[in-house]
């Protein structure tokens, strides 16, 4: 379905079950793939902050929501799923739109936001509290209790991913979110919103609430009323956020940045490697979190495995996102590309060899949007600002390693700690070093492999907590211990 913008009217939020407008305060939407504004969406004040968070409290403590049994919840969960089903298009474009994604991937993500519901209402109505071991003449259980009112805080690289992943296990656990989505990517939560609304799910138990990270945000977590946060985001950001939350003494899950190690030992099979190292790097325009950004290739085999490397990533197609067999679309905002460039131009003054890109395509379709090119630099130190901080963008540093013990030094060399890729053909150095690895997900020749069903989150300043599989409920709940004497 075409989603024409409609230009005359800034998009409204929800709260308490009502699209809410503000008047003067509204921000922009703009399309990296070519620079026209998108949409205007209302921007949230302090006052609008307070009221959804009364809305979320006055709902979740209504019966209607309250005692609603875990299937029944299951069942909300599903009916949400079934509406972003329907939706798919139109919640495909709405991305696209907004962050540039390719549409093959805007497609696979909408299917996985779906996914995720249903796999929580599984789990929701599946997973049990505990008849705890007795010490005496009494029956002692554990129960998961909601905490009531959570806020959930999300980016724009893949946003409906990540809102599936906080919103659904959320409700799943009985509590009420309050959505704060990413200004550069409003459409989609707005859009979930609806479509929760329209599945029936009580007035108030999904509030989304649009604006600035630094006002709205940040209001959103110091608020009384907030009792449990979840974000995705940047570690200045997760920090910000985990310094005010230490003052409230409310629990934080967050999922911050990465800059993880993609490993290739000589006895891989080198061109299923090589298509791991692209896709790892390359897809989203390495605006993710797990992007495999510091390659290390065991010396023996370098310089051919780069050379071959390097002339596959020349090939990559870079075109307007919804082009025909679009490999990769533009950087998300404008402002994010001037950071990877001026990030590249301080490996230059750092003596780096630029192996591939380095600069914006040439060509003149896409001399409107935010477009950057595939890039690979080698002749870095372990130090120099590329190899330390994360770039989120398409620029994938080389480095070298002679055996085993170097490559973990310089693997975990790193404040990051979210995930790693190793290559080999030795599967017991596979699981020696998967071990070794700070990380807290390692993948063994493949890379990029997510699954709902297994936990994700980060070592070190990576992150706090587990988001998906069983441990993503209980994120959002907190265990009571009820004993019945005897
Ligand atoms: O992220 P922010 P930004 C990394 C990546 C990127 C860097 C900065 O390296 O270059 O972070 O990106 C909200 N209180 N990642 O500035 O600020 C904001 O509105 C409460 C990694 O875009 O972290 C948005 O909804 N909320 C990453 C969300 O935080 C605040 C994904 C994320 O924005 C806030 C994105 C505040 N004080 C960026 N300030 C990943 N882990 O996948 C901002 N926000």
């Amino acid at each position: 379905m075409p989603v024409t913008p409609d230009l005359t009217q800034p998009k409204p939020m929800l709260i308490g079950g009502e699209w809410v407008r503000t008047t003067d305060a509204t921000f922009e939407s703009i399309n990296p793939a070519t620079g026209a504004l998108n949409f205007r969406i209302c921007a949230a004040d302090d006052s609008l902050v307070d009221h959804a968070v009364g809305s979320a409290w006055a709902a979740v403590r209504n019966p209607v929501w309250r005692d609603q049994l875990p299937h029944q919840r299951a069942a909300m969960l599903r009916r949400i799923a079934d509406g972003i089903d329907a939706s798919a298009e139109k919640m495909a474009r709405l991305q696209m739109l907004e962050n540039g994604k390719v549409w093959a991937e805007c497609k696979a993500q909408v299917a996985s936001a779906s996914a995720t519901f249903r796999y929580f209402a599984a789990v929701c109505e599946t997973v049990s509290g505990e008849v705890t071991p007795s010490r005496g003449n009494y029956l002692s259980m554990t129960k998961y209790e909601p905490y009531g009112v959570v806020a959930a805080i999300t980016p724009w690289n893949s946003p409906m991913t990540m809102e599936a992943q906080k919103v659904a296990p959320a409700l799943a656990a009985g509590n009420a979110v309050i959505l704060k989505p990413s200004e550069v990517t409003s459409s989609t939560a707005l859009e979930l919103g609806r479509i929760a609304l329209e599945a029936g799910l009580a007035p108030g138990i999904l509030n989304v609430l649009t604006g600035l990270g630094t006002t709205v945000g940040k209001r959103l977590v110091e608020h009384p009323g907030v009792r449990m946060v979840s974000f995705t985001g940047g570690t200045a950001t997760g920090r910000v956020i985990a310094h005010i939350a230490a003052e409230k003494l409310i629990p934080v899950a967050l999922e911050l940045g990465g800059k993880s190690p993609h490993v290739v030992f000589a006895d891989a099979d080198q061109e299923a490697a090589i298509d791991g190292v692209i896709g790892g790097i390359f897809e989203g325009s390495g605006q993710s979190c797990v992007a495999g950004s510091r390659l290390y290739v065991q010396k023996s085999i370098a310089q051919s495995f780069v050379e071959k490397l390097v002339s596959r990533a020349s090939r990559l197609r870079i075109a307007l996102p919804d082009s025909q067999g679009a490999q990769m679309g533009p950087i998300a905002t404008f402002a994010h590309r001037s950071r990877i460039e001026a990030m590249v131009d301080s490996a230059r003054a750092e003596g780096c060899e630029v192996l591939l890109g380095g600069h914006r395509p040439d060509h003149e379709s896409l001399a409107a949007g935010a477009y950057y090119l595939p890039t690979i630099l080698a002749g870095l130190k372990p130090d120099a600002r590329v190899v330390r901080e994360e770039i989120f963008g398409p620029v994938l540093c080389v480095l070298e390693f002679e055996d085993e013990d170097d490559l973990v030094q310089q693997a975990n060399d790193s404040v990051y700690g979210l995930a790693a890729g190793i290559w080999t053909a030795d599967y017991k150095r596979a699981w020696r070093v998967a071990s070794r690895l700070e990380a807290g997900t390692v993948w063994i020749n493949t890379y990029k492999q997510l699954s709902i069903s297994s936990s994700f989150g980060g070592f070190k300043e990576s992150g706090i907590g587990r988001e998906k599989g069983v441990s993503g409920l209980r994120l959002y709940q907190q265990a009571k211990s009820i004993y019945f004497g005897m």
